[in-house]
């Protein structure tokens, strides 16, 4: 219903203190991505922080729903009828799909709680008996380690496409290797994209126009989680491509930290997003 009335949240409800239940599994790398932009986007470091007042008005909290999508299962069909993940259902029922889609939101929502906090700075807003004045904690909130994609900067968007192709790619050719045997042309095609983009990219990352890559942007954090999972899920063909310049960008990325964080490793025993 919220779908067709086209709801839409002022930038208060960021703020006020959302339950969001975040649809997931141990493995995704789309659900990969949306758990370090919820975590680069502060939702947990408010969570933090039950005792301040100021803080508490301010709080959102995400419930992470551990499921398979494979099985069907009915919780996730009901706020996605493609049965597919990640999913993010707001408090008032609205169920956003597709990672990027999810991304944006949660930065622009970011955004929004950042522009709140200055409102209320500059009406001189303090939290009830505590030393934190909401200026220290609006410094603290304001999402500035992870940006957007600027549509206006077509090298930023080119990342982004390629990021999120691999990805798909990536994950499209292990999925059909779940339900057809031999080898089909459209696996064929896909690991041969895999292959050519790997080289490609390791090319592009050594010539002179690799500025784009060193920004702590969403287009960035899709493709360092897109490598990691083709290093992983397609070892045979990341072995055998050029990858120098590739482990150089995994290794200066300023998404490093935040990525061990959500490794395959602590996914796997499904803990509360509290605990990341
Ligand atoms: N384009 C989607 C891809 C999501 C996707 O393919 N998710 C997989 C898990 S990694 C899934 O739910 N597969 C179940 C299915 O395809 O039925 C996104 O960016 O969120």
């Amino acid at each position: 219903l919220s779908l067709l009335t086209g709801y839409r949240l002022s930038p208060l409800n960021y703020v006020k203190g959302m339950t969001m239940k975040l649809y997931l599994n141990e493995t995704s790398p789309f659900s990969r991505v949306v758990l370090a932009t919820a975590m680069l986007t502060n939702i947990k470091r408010l969570n933090q922080r039950p005792t301040d007042e100021g803080a508490k008005a301010l709080t959102g909290t995400l419930d992470l729903i551990w499921v398979d999508p494979w099985q069907s299962p009915d919780n996730l069909k009901a706020v996605n009828p493609f049965c597919t993940i990640p999913v993010l259902e707001l408090d008032n029922g609205t169920a956003l799909s597709e990672s990027a889609c999810i991304c944006e939101y949660l930065i622009a929502a970011a955004q929004a709680k950042t522009e709140f906090h200055k409102q209320l700075n500059t009406e001189s807003y303090k939290p009830v008996n505590t030393e934190s004045t909401i200026s220290s904690q609006a410094n603290e909130d304001i999402s500035e380690q992870l940006v957007g994609v600027n549509y206006l900067d077509a090298a930023s968007v080119a990342i982004m496409g390629f990021g999120k192709t691999m990805m798909e790619t990536a994950f499209r050719t292990l999925a059909l290797g779940r339900f057809i045997d031999s080898t089909n042309p459209l696996s064929d095609r896909g690991n041969a994209g895999l292959a050519a983009s790997l080289n490609r990219l390791d090319n592009d990352l050594s010539s002179t126009q690799q500025a784009g890559y060193i920004q702590a942007d969403l287009a960035n954090l899709y493709l360092y989680v897109a490598i990691e999972y083709v290093q992983f899920r397609h070892s045979e063909i990341f072995n055998k491509a050029v990858t120098a310049q590739i482990a150089a960008f995994l290794e200066q990325s300023p998404f490093k930290g935040i990525l061990n964080r959500v490794s395959l490793a602590v996914l796997s025993s499904k803990p509360d997003f509290s605990a990341l």
